[in-house]
């Protein structure tokens, strides 16, 4: 009775004995983990604690049958590009919210298809292998694979976005961010009641989804990244050894505290979406490190480091994912395939970020996320704009632009979106497109940029650009046909 007290209640720290080398002779140091390098989220007594045995209930025929469906590796030349969620078009972000409602929705395994999923990450047997250690990434990498998988079952085009919380760490209140509004994870305050998550329900009687954005701690910043690209080898940047502001594990722990909620809780954390599209990024940054290390004569596929802490982090040790172990993670065949465009940046000559939800920091070339209200009051301050144009007969129709320097002298073109007015009804034709054409003698440099429809405001910085060009004098050629797309 006594013994199972102090187990209980010991504290969540201990010492490692690390062998080195110094002068060609072997000597030892002993590290502690402090509760500085705290595991607030992965909080090593929450391994073992009672409670957590019922997310280790037995699996059924067929909830095996389709977690073992899920380990599959892209097939030969097939190319998954994971993009950060803000530059993904209208109809890709919808298809990927559909696609995580309908896991959650199908109860053709214990749970649900998503629940079950997240459930493998609160199970004692595989968090500890997944936490707290070098194993974290490569066990993170196959458990993004896995739900990708899932995703693709529904909807064969998907990949899992990442969500560069860079840009909103340099906001001045990251909290207001678009990202926290219906069109990406919904609300990130008290429980989701908007958004394409709005009103889940979470098993195992934590009810409904809720978070507490910018409540503690902080988000990972440009810096910190950089900080950790100075760095070699994997055991630099993980625990045990690795200081907090270089410490890739702990720099994400403290986002799932930041977002707050069930994302706070390491057993609970992946029953958010969020998590998916956090570990998307911090699989991007471990691949940007990868990238490094091959361009400086490292094998990252050999690079396990020897000190690896925890015994659930010994190469060997099972993941708790089908019958993998640790050093299983470094491996490429978990990467073969899978693509992650760049993060979003404006040093372009329109300092465009690609995207309505971002905007160009100008000082610094950078993209940061919008406000919620900047992102509605542009909106509506464009669409008003464009209405105008159209009716003073400006353009037909509306939508971007984009500028090709393979028309001499340099053409923009600007591909509009049939406006059928049938009666009070305003129907979208995208299969019809119209081109208004005109010639442009300003010097664009040496790129093609491809700008989303409806961005009135970006063709009007374009405008600035061509001198002796007014809107009011553009030639608008009409009814010319234009190719598909
Ligand atoms: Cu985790």
């Amino acid at each position: 009775m006594v013994l199972v007290c102090i187990a209980v209640t010991v504290e969540p720290q201990g010492v490692f004995i690390h062998p080195f080398k110094k002068n060609g002779k072997t000597e030892i140091e002993l590290i502690k983990i402090e509760p500085s390098l705290d595991f607030d989220v992965h909080n090593e007594s929450m391994f073992r604690s009672p409670e957590s045995a019922k997310f280790e209930f037995p699996l059924t025929k067929a909830d095996i049958q389709w977690l073992n469906s899920l380990f599959v590796l892209p097939a030969k030349n097939e190319r998954r590009v994971r993009k950060e969620y803000r530059t993904l078009s209208e109809e890709e972000r919808e298809t990927f919210h559909r696609a995580i409602n309908a896991l959650k929705h199908d109860k053709s395994v214990s749970l649900n298809k998503y629940d079950l999923l997240a459930n493998i990450h609160s199970r004692p047997s595989s968090n500890s292998a997944a936490h707290g250690g070098p194993a974290f990434l490569g066990w993170h990498r196959v458990f993004l694979l896995m739900m990708e998988n899932a995703l693709r079952q529904v909807e064969p085009s998907i990949t899992i976005p990442y969500w560069d919380c860079t840009m909103d760490a340099h906001m001045t209140s990251p909290a207001q961010s678009a990202i926290w509004s219906q069109h990406f994870f919904g609300n990130g305050l008290g429980v989701v009641d908007d958004g394409p998550f709005a009103n889940w329900t979470t098993p195992f009687g934590f009810g409904l989804l809720k978070r507490s954005v910018s409540g503690q701690r902080r988000l990972i910043t440009k810096q910190d990244v950089a900080r950790l690209m100075e760095h070699a080898y994997l055991g630099n940047i993980s625990y045990p050894y690795a200081k907090a502001d270089y410490n890739l594990e702990q720099l994400h722990n403290n986002v799932h505290v930041w977002v707050g909620g069930l994302m706070k809780n390491i057993e609970i954390g992946a029953f958010d979406p969020v998590f998916y599209l956090l570990h998307s990024f911090i699989d991007k940054i471990w691949e940007d490190f990868r990238r490094k290390q091959i361009l400086s004569g490292i094998d990252p596929t050999r690079d396990y480091p020897k000190f690896y802490g925890r015994s659930s982090h010994a190469p060997l040790a099972p993941m708790g994912l089908a019958k993998l172990t640790a050093i299983d993670g470094i491996s490429d065949i978990w990467r073969e395939g899978i693509l992650y465009v760049r993060q979003p940046d404006c040093r372009n000559v329109l300092h465009q970020c690609n995207s309505d939800f971002l905007k160009c920091d100008n000082d610094k070339s950078e993209c940061v996320s919008k406000t919620r209200d900047e992102y509605q009051t542009e909106t509506e301050a464009s669409s008003a704009m464009s209405d105008g144009a159209i009716k003073r007969g400006l353009l037909k129709q509306k939508t971007g632009f984009f500028v090709n320097k393979s028309n001499s002298p340099m053409s923009i073109s600007v591909f509009t979106q049939l406006r059928v007015d049938n009666s009070s009804v305003t129907q979208r034709k995208k299969s019809r497109k119209d081109r208004l054409h005109f010639d442009v003698y300003k010097k664009f440099g040496q790129k093609d940029w491809t700008m989303g429809l409806s961005r009135m405001k970006s063709l009007y910085r374009a405008f600035q650009f061509m001198k002796n060009i007014t809107l009011s004098k553009l030639p608008v050629k009409k009814n010319l046909n234009l190719p598909n797309g």
